[in-house]
């Protein structure tokens, strides 16, 4: 295990009219569950100009060795393990405050694609070994999670972090079960 290992484990509030987020359900269920290192929950507003300000202040704060954002994917049916975030924000609806940036990128001078900065087939592996059926994706979108995930890597591109994205209706506890080995596993 990493020294000093800490992982920062963000959620997001409910969007589009949903009562709940599991993101937000799952940073709850880690808050009760024991590890040998220190795991932080945050929960982040669905706001392109809030999350990722928040997030930021976070890492400046806690000092992660990890990073593990989450949301939620409503229409797929697996955990999925983003490999890539995209300079692009195409909003399909506004963000909890109303914003709806279309067509643009997210940081103009920024690259077009930046990388993941985890080994994301060793977490898939270590997800699906713990009964989560999981793969990888190579889209976080063009809303609210791509952009935290773009900005994250953008701004720290030698902190090792990912985005997850929760399936819709689910097991649940199955899902978080495996969320739990990808952050045993770092
Ligand atoms: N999912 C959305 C934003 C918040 C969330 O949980 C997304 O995939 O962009």
């Amino acid at each position: 295990m990493a020294k000093n290992k800490k992982v920062l484990v963000t959620g997001f509030d409910p969007f589009d009219g949903d009562a709940v987020n599991p993101s937000a359900e799952l940073l709850v269920w880690l808050r009760d569950k024991e590890f040998d290192f220190e795991v932080k929950t945050l929960q982040l507003p669905v706001s392109f100009q809030k999350c990722f300000v928040i997030l930021e202040k976070e890492i400046k704060f806690s000092n992660p060795s990890h990073v593990i954002l989450t949301g939620l994917a409503k229409k797929r049916i697996e955990l999925t393990v983003e490999r890539i975030g995209i300079n692009w924000m195409d909003a399909r609806i506004p963000d909890n405050e109303g914003a709806q940036p279309l067509s643009q990128k997210i940081l103009p001078e920024g690259a077009d694609g930046l990388f993941s900065t985890l080994p994301v087939e060793q977490v898939i592996a270590a997800a699906n070994a713990a009964g989560c059926p999981t793969k990888l994706s190579t889209s976080a979108g063009e809303y609210v999670c791509n952009y935290l995930l773009y900005r994250f890597l953008s701004a720290h591109p030698k902190l090792p972090g990912t985005f997850l994205h929760l399936p819709g209706a689910s097991d649940y506890e199955r899902v978080y079960e495996g969320i739990k080995a990808i952050v045993e596993v770092l």
